[in-house]
């Protein structure tokens, strides 16, 4: 469909108009349209584009504020070589083919001595930069050891992913009518009736390709709210039905939920007979969560549990949009299954207004799959990967087994570790210290950031300035399976110093290492590659600006759309929807969704709870911050001056806190120091401390590195606690005791 006609890139006035979409640096995992306006070499402002269906014009903050980021005095320029001790910030402007001389020979030195595998590469939270290194990490270095940098269970999205693959073999995401390019317009679809918003505060946080922005479009056109959430959030105070839990007890609503529609008998028999199995398990199961036990375990009173309950199943259609809280807590797992279940239940899949199966912008049979490069791994060096004879359900490498590697050298030492896009001592990490530690065991550490970074700082030694998304030629494309978004290209309006482009490092280094897996002669020529199956070039689609999405079906298991065999059903063994984890079976581990206490809690750990009565939950988004990025942004810091922690008034006057004082937030791991927010927002046995914080102005040398060990949350959460899959960790279901910092530090 044509949506607009106007070019990628015009001149208007003084300025040069250029289309684009901001997919990373600095980040998010979006692809809102925008309009950059710039003069020569400098961004002068962002507008929303309105020709884009995804954001219709609208814009965050941060994307809003892009030109203040790309121009920030605090960015890297120039490859930098440490060449004082690691963490004296002293460092040596070099140029970046001596920066790749350093690279080859050590990684050459380590592939000689310890194996490929004795190199990791550490992630974050991924944007545009997954699939480059997932090809770095396979096909430059030859190692299995790709891994998100210290963050414990991998608890962001990639359980969900994996989870929906093993259970009915796609990726599902509520109906807001996003696969549409004429959105609400659209004659197939009609709005959720009811949209249980669970875990996930998508009005800040527009998470994994979904705008909050879009449930308020449903709300305008009657979709009335359920949310799940500790804290009363902007779509909590305009729901239906708030359901206040105490973190952590996810599963036990999930459980009591299935309960009550099964027991009333306000499931979708026809659906449940038809396409779904397991129910009769599933039935048992949650037959032992009574709507009293429910409140009972997460201090949620029956008759709201029972109200949702029935709410939800006899709307139709109805949707449940989820968030990454599901996934910050060990036994994350029987949530998303318990969630996935209600879909099934109440025959909410792929319906218009429900919960959808999503498709590609293109159909790319040949583009890489989740993991680019990793058929240049050998089997027997796959075998090795960290975490594949523990968690044989889980991808990659485990977190919390590489961090050990990294610290004790078992089973085998870890010599070498690639960062990119990531900052695990101020925020990926769980136990910080620890991460510090592993990094600072390896013989040599490259990091690749748009700014100094304390992890950099700290354990670095090559640092190389990477280009953020206004200073790249790049594709926006679902090459990581579950982030949907219709294909784009992404579009360099400006050069900063000597900055590289993600993927220009990627081939750089590649073609350095292993130049057979490597053939092509510039970034263009393999974006071309990676497009290929559109039928377009790069050039082509940037031509073509308008975003390319895939014509989409509803109901798709009826017309056979979903199985490689073309027969009615869902991409499984048994073409089943299954209501359980036939994977899990398999490896020994509970396959329903189950309760478990967090394994710290007043229930399981009452003598502790004395010394830390509170529960603590974590790193909820903030408007002005991706993560720990922005903080040296003076417009964004603003917004956000300080890290607070949210307390109830009646608990604070009983530690004598007053509002805005300085807190230490402590637990038997460690402590921090946040500004006490008093608000009646949260239940008095809970705290919230935000995440990711570091003081870019401050020092960067040792001891301060950036203050990073002052306020950074996570070190009140230790490492090694993951979910028996090997996903899921305890970010949001901590204890704690908050006290000021004068009266006792
Ligand atoms: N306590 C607590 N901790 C948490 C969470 C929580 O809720 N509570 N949330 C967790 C979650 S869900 C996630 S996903 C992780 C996120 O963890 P990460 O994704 O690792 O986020 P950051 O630590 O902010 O690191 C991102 C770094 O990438 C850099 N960067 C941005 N764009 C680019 C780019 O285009 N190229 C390159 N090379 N670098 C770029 C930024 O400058 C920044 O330093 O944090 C986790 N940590
Ligand atoms: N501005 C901004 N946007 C972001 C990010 C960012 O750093 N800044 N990070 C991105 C990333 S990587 C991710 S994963 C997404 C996450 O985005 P969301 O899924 O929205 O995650 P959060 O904001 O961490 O938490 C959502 C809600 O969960 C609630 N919550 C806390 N503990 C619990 C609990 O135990 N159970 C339940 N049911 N709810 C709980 C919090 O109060 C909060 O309102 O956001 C992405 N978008
Ligand atoms: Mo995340």
């Amino acid at each position: 469909m044509e949506l607009s006609n106007r070019p990628w890139r015009w001149e208007e006035g003084e300025y040069t108009v250029t289309r684009t979409l901001p997919w990373s640096g600095p980040g998010c995992h979006n692809q809102c349209g925008i309009l950059v306006y710039s003069k020569g070499n400098t961004v002068v402002k962002i507008e929303g584009d309105p020709d884009i269906p995804f954001n219709e014009g609208r814009l965050c903050v941060r994307c809003l504020s892009l030109s203040k980021v790309v121009h920030s005095p605090y960015r890297l320029t120039h490859p930098l070589k440490r060449v004082g001790e690691r963490g004296e910030d002293k460092w040596a402007k070099i140029s970046w083919d001596e920066a790749y001389d350093l690279i080859e020979q050590n990684a050459r030195k380590v592939q000689a001595e310890y194996g490929p595998e004795a190199i990791t590469v550490l992630t974050g939270t991924g944007r545009n930069i997954s699939h480059i290194l997932a090809k770095l990490c396979y096909s430059a270095f030859g190692s299995p050891n790709m891994s998100p940098a210290f963050f414990s269970g991998v608890a962001c999205y990639a359980p969900k992913l994996q989870l929906m693959l093993a259970t009915f073999g796609g990726f599902i995401w509520a109906d807001c009518s996003q696969m549409f390019p004429d959105r609400y317009d659209n004659p197939n679809w009609v709005p959720p009736k009811v949209m249980i918003i669970w875990g996930n505060n998508p009005v800040v946080s527009h998470p994994d390709s979904f705008m909050g922005y879009w449930i308020v479009e449903c709300m305008k056109r009657g979709t009335r709210l359920i949310v799940i959430d500790p804290r009363l959030t902007w779509l909590a105070s305009r729901a239906e039905v708030w359901l206040q839990l105490r973190p952590g007890t996810d599963p036990a609503i999930a459980l009591g939920l299935i309960n009550i529609i099964i027991s009333e008998g306000l499931y979708d028999g026809e659906f449940v007979d038809k396409w779904t199995d397991g129910f009769d398990a599933l039935r048992e199961r949650a037959s032992e969560y009574s709507p009293e036990r429910v409140e009972e375990i997460s201090w949620v009173p029956k008759e709201k549990l029972i109200k949702a309950a029935r709410l939800y199943a006899t709307s139709k259609p109805a949707a449940i949009q989820w968030g990454v809280a599901m996934e910050h807590h060990q036994a994350g797992m029987s949530t998303l299954l318990g969630v996935q279940d209600l879909w099934a239940l109440t025959g909410n899949v792929d319906v218009p207004g429900g919960n959808i199966i999503n498709r590609p912008g293109v159909d790319y049979a040949n583009l890489p799959p989740f993991a680019w490069g990793i058929e240049d791994v050998p089997r027997d060096t796959l075998r090795n990967t960290i975490g594949y004879k523990e968690f044989p359900f889980y991808k990659g490498a485990q977190p919390d087994l590489m961090a050990e590697a990294m610290l004790t050298g078992k089973p085998y030492p870890i010599k070498m570790a690639w960062m990119q896009a990531t900052n695990p001592l101020a925020c990926t990490g769980a136990d910080p210290k620890s991460a510090y530690q592993a990094l600072r065991n390896c013989d040599f550490v490259v990091d690749v950031d748009l700014f100094m970074t304390p992890s950099a700082m700290a354990c670095a030694d090559l640092v190389l300035p990477a280009a953020s998304v206004l200073e790249r030629d790049s594709v926006r494309a679902e090459f990581v399976g579950g982030w949907w978004g219709p294909l784009r290209a992404v579009n360099k309006v400006v050069q900063i110093g000597e900055c590289k482009s993600d993927e220009q490092i990627l081939l750089e280094v590649g073609k350095r290492l292993n130049p057979e897996s490597f053939p092509w002669d510039n970034v263009e020529q393999m974006l071309d590659w990676l497009i290929r199956d559109t039928g377009m070039t790069f050039s082509e689609l940037r031509e073509r600006c308008d975003p390319v999405y895939a014509p989409f079906h509803y109901r798709k298991y009826e017309e056979g759309l979903l199985r490689r065999d073309g027969q009615p059903g869902f991409r499984t063994s048994n073409g089943k929807f299954n209501l359980y984890v036939p994977a899990f079976e398999k490896i020994g581990i509970d396959h329903l969704p189950y309760y478990e206490e967090p394994f710290q809690s007043p229930v399981s750990t009452p003598e502790l709870s004395e010394e830390y009565p509170l529960v603590l939950t974590t790193g909820a988004r903030s408007w002005g911050f991706f993560h720990s990025e922005h903080r040296q942004i003076p417009q964004l810091r603003e917004i956000d001056p300080d890290p607070e922690v949210e307390i109830h008034p009646d608990t604070a006057a009983e530690v004598g806190i007053e509002d805005g004082d300085w807190v230490w937030i402590e637990n038997n791991y460690g402590r921090c120091k946040q500004r006490a927010k008093l608000t009646l927002t949260i239940d008095p046995r809970v705290v919230h401390a935000k995440h990711g914080w570091w003081y870019p102005v401050r020092e960067g040398a040792e001891p301060s590195l950036f203050g990073v060990w002052d306020s950074n949350i996570n070190q009140l959460l230790p490492s090694g606690y993951q979910g028996p899959s090997g996903y899921c960790a305890p970010y949001k279901s901590l204890i704690c005791k908050v006290y000021r910092v004068s009266s006792k530090s």
